[in-house]
């Protein structure tokens, strides 16, 4: 500051401007905050959680953030928003209210509480923008934490367009790799163990991550000492301080009230992250939190008077009003000018931004009311319906359950009437109108969404020989490593050795360390770093080792990869293939299928599960056309069974929600997927020699799942449907029924009853006794099978026990 203040008078001027303008947007920043809280406790919102007491510290970051540059954090961060333009005063209003109009909420369109930001990466078709030309921000997600593991790939992908040939095209994503990716964390949260795998492994990958912990020692309730080792979280990682011939971190402390230090700080992170492609860790201290938590209660249940008076002093705006004055950049009538400005800007900010989220819902009301009035004209139910309409008129700000739910109960009061046909008609165009607003972009709404492909088959040579399937799956992933620059695969073991199973193998010579990479044992952050790359215009393809390890990663895939389209109203993605293997082996831990868990947590991915690795290989060459991310489940039990190797590699594609008939038949309709259609198959040529002609379906996709009906087709020959596969009962066969008997209408060509067979509740157990005592074998299928053939035709089955 001394030097700034010895500088020419235009550069005093210049400077005095700015740090003006800072003070003033912190102020509005602080201004939205308190107003907010009044309008949840007044009733208007339903919940606010600010981010009063961060503010001064987030204007220091703003300043070191650059176009292109991407922050992945969490709901205190109103205030960077603000001062890198991306959030107004109306729209901080818009979102607290769930304006569900992306004109005015672009957070989310409503869908998400305040205080969860992102900008848009994508047009309204789905279309990428430039985001080298503009300001990012993924987004945020309320698990805390849950920021963390995509933060490691967004700061990736910088460093693999630095160093990756091939990429020279991807001018929309990145300048030589120059883009930080900033983090922001409260200290709390540190207490997660994702926290801690995204700072290890950012550290081994050494990437432009600046991570910023805002410490106000709490959380919610909680204070550090229950939190953090030591209390501080930069004093216990010291030892990811890179050293002379180490790799490492940066790490520096700042306190969050000290305008100068904070803007002197971030600065070096930035240059440091930027040019040397090294994380820093900013941990910033003695933050306060004026207000409390969120709206749900107040901190003077758990903090003392000591520590209440501390943060009134220490309240960051409050130093930062005192630095000014102190150093002669504004006189207390200039500030007190500020303050009464922000206050009156944030109020009229609000007030259009309410006004502006009632206008459409008041113009829906009028128009009910009327019908309704028009509706009871001509009733039996006259007075009935009337009070339905003066009541729905009287409400002065209605919400939109208080007009459809008015609308369809007096439905049931014209059930008869000639009136009925112009309410049913309103109420489906009104529900048509407005249930987009609430459930359309759970997947992609582009032209490149997975429902766009068509299938191509693979080709062979007349003399193709089998060969091992692993080495289809092999050579397949070099076709697409040639075809694709962007494409990159990474998971442990996947590098050097080429996979567990050799789909990889000499893959890492040919294409290098970057995109054919060994990855710490680290499942959830390898899913993080699929996220943040391809949300910056990559194409990885993460790998989980096993099926059975998913489950580190599936919180992130549920709550963050699965949401991203939808959170964003269509506006951010992230298309992500997820690659494991999974299915029938051996043992608790590597034989699982828990398919239902898996398709229950995860809608908005799609889930693939092919039956061998040529089909496995479409499913790449597929989803590498479309936008969206999927898992794709290879069958561990796979790899060396032979497969034909096909001539057109890299271009033939397996179809997505599609089922494939393996084996036509006329008795019952099977459905399975994955290992057990093997154990299907034998079933059903030993049940041929009584007599059963099975048909067999493959469901090759679960989600979606046979979006052409070809399963109540095939029942509609059959009349008899059994679902199988290895999941415990009631897991993903359950699903399957739901879905052939209830979507599907199958129960209309059903002459038995629809049966599941699945395997034992319990974890599948070790060696090849533990598997037949387990899982569905070939004799639990031919006996399902001939039950119910027999209870429709005793006397050629009779019974087998
Ligand atoms: C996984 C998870 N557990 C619990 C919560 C509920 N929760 C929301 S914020 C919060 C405290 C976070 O404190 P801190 O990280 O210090 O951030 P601060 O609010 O203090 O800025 C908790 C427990 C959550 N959102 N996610
Ligand atoms: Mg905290």
């Amino acid at each position: 500051m001394t030097e700034a203040q010895t500088k020419t008078e235009i550069t005093f001027d210049d400077f005095k401007a700015e740090v003006l303008n800072d003070y003033t947007l912190a102020k509005i920043s602080r201004e939205c905050s308190l107003l907010g809280r009044k309008e949840v406790l007044t009733g208007k919102a339903k919940f606010g959680i600010f981010g009063d007491g961060k503010e001064v510290p987030q204007l220091a970051l703003a300043k070191a953030f650059q176009n292109g540059d991407f922050r992945s954090g969490y709901y205190r961060d109103q205030t960077f928003m603000m001062a890198i333009g991306q959030l107004s005063i109306q729209q901080f209003f818009a979102g607290l209210y769930g304006h569900t109009d992306l004109a005015y909420d672009p957070m989310s369109a409503g869908r998400q509480m305040g205080g969860h930001f992102a900008t848009h990466s994508l047009d309204e078709k789905g279309n990428w923008n430039n985001l080298t030309k503009q300001k990012n921000s993924s987004a945020d997600i309320s698990p805390t934490a849950g920021q963390m593991p995509r933060l490691l790939g967004l700061a990736q992908a910088s460093k693999i367009y630095r160093n990756v040939r091939g990429l020279e095209d991807f001018t929309n994503f990145s300048i030589e790799g120059n883009e930080v990716a900033w983090g922001t964390i409260g200290n709390a949260s540190t207490s997660e163990g994702l926290f801690f795998e995204t700072i290890n492994a950012a550290g081994v990958l050494q990437v432009p991550m600046v991570m910023s912990v805002w410490d106000d020692e709490y959380g919610i309730s909680v204070h550090a000492r229950y939190q953090t080792t030591k209390e501080s979280i930069s004093e216990i990682l010291k030892g990811f301080q890179r050293e002379a011939g180490t790799n490492g971190y940066e790490i520096m402390t700042v306190k969050g009230w000290d305008y100068p230090a904070l803007v002197a700080t971030y600065q070096k992170a930035a240059a440091i992250a930027r040019e040397e492609h090294v994380p820093v860790l900013i941990h910033v201290l003695e933050l306060t939190q004026p207000q409390g938590h969120s709206t749900s209660g107040s901190h003077e249940r758990y903090k003392n008077a000591d520590r209440l008076a501390w943060e009134a002093e220490y309240d960051c705006l409050a130093q930062m009003r005192s630095w000014l004055l102190d150093n002669n950049l504004a006189t207390a009538e200039e500030l007190d000018a500020i303050d009464e400005q922000a206050k009156k800007d944030v109020l009229e900010g609000k007030k259009a931004a309410w006004n502006a989220f009632v206008a459409p819902i008041k113009a829906e009301q009028n128009e009910l009311v009327s019908l309704l009035n028009s509706v009871a004209a001509s009733s039996a139910n006259k007075v009935f319906i009337e009070k339905h309409a003066t009541e729905l008129a009287s409400i002065k700000e209605p919400i939109r359950k208080e007009i459809i739910t008015a609308a369809r109960k007096v439905l049931r009061l014209v059930v008869a009437e000639s009136g009925k046909a112009d309410l049913a008609a309103w109420i489906t165009m009104y529900t048509n109108k407005i249930q987009p607003k609430f459930s359309s972009h759970l997947f992609s709404q582009s032209d490149k969404n997975v429902l766009q492909t068509s299938a191509v088959a693979p080709t062979y040579d007349a003399a193709a020989e089998e060969v091992d399937a692993r080495l289809v799956l092999r050579d397949n992933f070099d076709a697409i490593f040639s075809k694709y620059p962007e494409a990159l695969i990474f998971g442990e073991d996947s590098g050097n050795i080429g996979d567990v199973n050799q789909g990889l193998e000499g893959m890492q010579e040919k294409y290098g360390e970057l995109r054919v990479s060994d990855a710490g044992i680290r499942e959830a952050t390898i899913l993080g770093q699929g996220i943040g790359m391809a949300m910056r215009g990559l194409r990885p393809i993460a790998e989980i080792q096993y099926l059975d390890y998913l489950l580190y990663a599936i919180q992130i895939m549920s709550d963050d990869l699965a949401t991203l389209q939808y959170r964003t109203h269509g506006r951010q993605k992230a298309p992500l293939i997820i690659r494991t293997r999974g299915h029938r082996l051996e043992g608790v831990w590597h034989s699982g299928s828990p398919m239902g868990m898996i398709i229950n947590a995860i809608r908005g991915i799609h889930v693939l599960v092919p039956r061998n690795m040529t089909k496995a290989a479409g499913f790449y060459n597929t989803l590498l056309e479309t936008d969206e991310p999927a898992l794709v489940i290879e069958c561990l039990n796979g790899y060396r069974l032979k497969e034909k190797m096909p001539t057109n590699l890299g271009s033939f594609k397996t179809p997505i929600g599609v089922v494939e008939t393996i084996k036509e038949g006329t008795d019952i309709t099977i459905v399975s997927y994955g290992s057990t259609l093997r154990i299907v198959e034998q079933a059903a040529k030993e049940l041929l020699e009584v007599g059963i002609d099975c048909e067999i379906i493959d469901a090759q996709t679960l989600l979606p799942f046979d979006v052409n009906h070809d399963c109540a087709k095939s029942i509609a020959k059959t009349n008899r449907l059994l679902v199988v596969d290895e999941d415990v009962p009631g897991g993903a066969s359950a699903y399957l029924l739901q879905q052939i008997i209830d979507e599907q209408k199958g129960y209309n060509h059903l002459d038995s009853q629809p049966q599941t067979l699945a395997s034992k509740a319990h974890r599948p157990a070790y060696g090849t006794d533990g598997d037949y005592f387990s899982k569905p074998s070939a004799e639990d299928i031919f006996e399902k099978v001939y039950a119910i053939i027999h209870e429709a035709k005793p006397e050629h089955y009779p019974s087998l026990y």
